[in-house]
C-alpha cells in the first residue's frame, strides 16, 4: 500500500492557507493509503517560542487534524518529539546533506533575512535535514504539502539518491504532491505575499470567529477593473479569492471563473465568504469539542506506538548500512 506522510509545525494559529494547502487534503488519502500525519514540534523550536504557547499550539493542531476528518483508526497521528528515531536519524543524515545546499533553501533565506546574522540558530539552518528524516523514516512515497515545501522534498530526494548510491537501496524515494488549487494562498491584505501563520496581517485564522472571517474576506484587497477573472499577474487579489472558492467548493479554477462571470466584486466576495464560512463553522465546532474533551490524547498515544515501531525499523536499517555496530547481532 502506498505510504503517505505529512506534518505541520505548531508555530502559531493555523491559517486558511494551511487548511487549503495542506490540512484539507490529508484525509483524502486515509482510505486508500497508509497515512502518517505528525506534529512537527521539534521544528517549532527552530525559532524562539514560549513553552506554554508551544504546548497549546500542539494540542490545537492535533485537534485540527481530528476535526478535519483524520481518523486515528485509519491513520497514524503522532508527535515528532515522541519518536526519538527522528533525532537519532538526524544525527546520521546531517552528514549527507551539504551546507551549500542548505544555504540555498528559500525558507531559510526568508526566515533568517531579518535576523541578527550572528545569532541564527543551527536548527533553523539544518531544518531540512530533520524534515528529510521525518519523511524517510516511514518510507513515505507521497508527501502532500503546499508549494513552499516542495524545495525541501526535492532536497530529501537528493539525499535519498546520494545515500542509496553509496549504501545500496536503503531509503525510499519520496515525491511531493501539491493540490491542484490553493497550493499557495496569498494574504488578503497583500495578495503578492503568502498567507503565513507567523505573519498575521491579512490572514484568516481557523479559530477566528465566523463574523470576523466574513469581514476579512469582504475587506480583501481586489484589483483594478471589475471583471472576476483568474489572472495571477494582473489580478492577484481576485485570483487568490477564486482559488479559495475553488478549494472550498472542490471545483476547478475554470469552473469557479465561469460561475462568477458577470459578477460584481461585492457579490463575488460575498459568495466566497459564504463558501468559507459554511465549511469552517462546523469544522470549528468539531475542533472545540475535540480540544475540550481532550480526545487528542488517546489519538496521539495510539499513533506514537505505531510510529515508533515503523521508525525504529528504518533507523536500524540505516545504522546497519552506515556501519554502526549492532550488539544483538554480535
Ligand atoms: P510559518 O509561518 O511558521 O513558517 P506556515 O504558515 O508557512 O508557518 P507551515 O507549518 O510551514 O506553515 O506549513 C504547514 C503546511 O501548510 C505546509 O504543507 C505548507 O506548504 C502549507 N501552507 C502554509 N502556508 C500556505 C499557504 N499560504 N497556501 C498554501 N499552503 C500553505
Ligand atoms: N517543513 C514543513 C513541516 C514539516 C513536514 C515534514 C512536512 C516537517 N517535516 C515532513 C512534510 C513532511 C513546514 O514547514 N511546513
Amino acid at each position: 500500500m502506498e505510504r503517505v506522510l505529512s506534518g505541520i509545525k505548531p508555530t502559531g494559529k493555523l491559517t486558511l492557507g494551511n487548511y487549503i494547502g495542506a490540512l484539507k487534503h490529508f484525509k483524502d488519502f486515509q482510505d486508500s493509503a497508509e497515512v502518517y500525519i505528525f506534529v512537527a514540534d521539534l521544528h517549532a523550536l527552530t525559532l524562539p517560542i514560549d513553552p506554554e504557547v508551544l504546548r497549546q499550539n500542539t494540542r490545537e493542531l492535533v485537534s485540527f487534524y481530528l476535526a478535519s476528518g483524520l481518523d486515528p483508526e485509519k491513520c497514524t497521528i503522532f508527535l515528532q518529539s515522541s519518536v526519538s528515531a527522528h533525532a537519532e536519524l538526524n544525527a546520521i543524515m546531517q552528514n549527507y546533506l551539504y551546507m551549500g545546499e542548505l544555504s540555498r533553501m528559500t525558507q531559510f533565506k526568508e526566515k533568517s533575512a531579518h535576523m541578527n546574522q550572528s545569532a541564527i540558530g543551527l536548527g533553523l539552518f539544518a531544518y531540512p535535514v530533520l524534515m528529510a528524516c521525518d519523511i524517510v523514516l516511514y518510507d513515505a512515497e507521497t508527501v502532500p504539502v503546499g508549494e513552499d515545501q516542495v524545495q525541501h522534498v526535492e532536497l530529501t530526494r537528493d539525499l535519498v539518491n546520494r545515500f542509496n548510491k553509496r549504501y545500496g537501496e536503503v531509503l525510499t524515494l519520496p515525491k511531493y504532491k501539491v493540490g491542484k488549487t490553493g497550493a499557495r494562498i496569498k494574504s488578503l491584505s497583500d495578495p503578492t505575499v503568502k498567507m503565513s501563520k507567523s505573519d498575521p496581517k491579512g490572514d484568516i485564522f481557523l479559530t477566528d470567529p465566523i463574523p470576523s472571517i466574513r469581514k476579512k474576506i469582504m475587506g480583501a484587497v481586489t484589483d483594478s477593473g471589475s471583471e472576476v477573472k483568474y489572472d495571477v499577474e494582473n489580478k492577484p487579489g481576485v485570483s487568490n479569492l477564486l482559488q479559495i472558492y475553488a478549494s472550498m467548493k472542490e471545483v476547478s479554477i475554470e469552473e469557479a471563473e465561469r460561475h462568477f462571470a458577470g459578477y460584481r466584486y461585492g457579490d463575488f466576495k460575498r459568495e466566497v465568504a459564504d463558501a468559507v464560512c459554511e465549511e469552517l463553522e462546523p469544522f470549528q465546532n468539531r475542533f472545540r469539542e475535540i480540544l475540550e474533551s481532550k480526545a487528542y490524547v488517546e489519538a496521539l498515544k495510539k499513533g506514537q506506538k505505531k510510529a515508533q515501531e515503523v521508525a525504529n525499523k528504518t533507523l536500524k536499517r540505516v545504522q546497519k548500512a552506515v556501519g554502526l555496530l549492532d550488539l544483538d547481532a554480535e
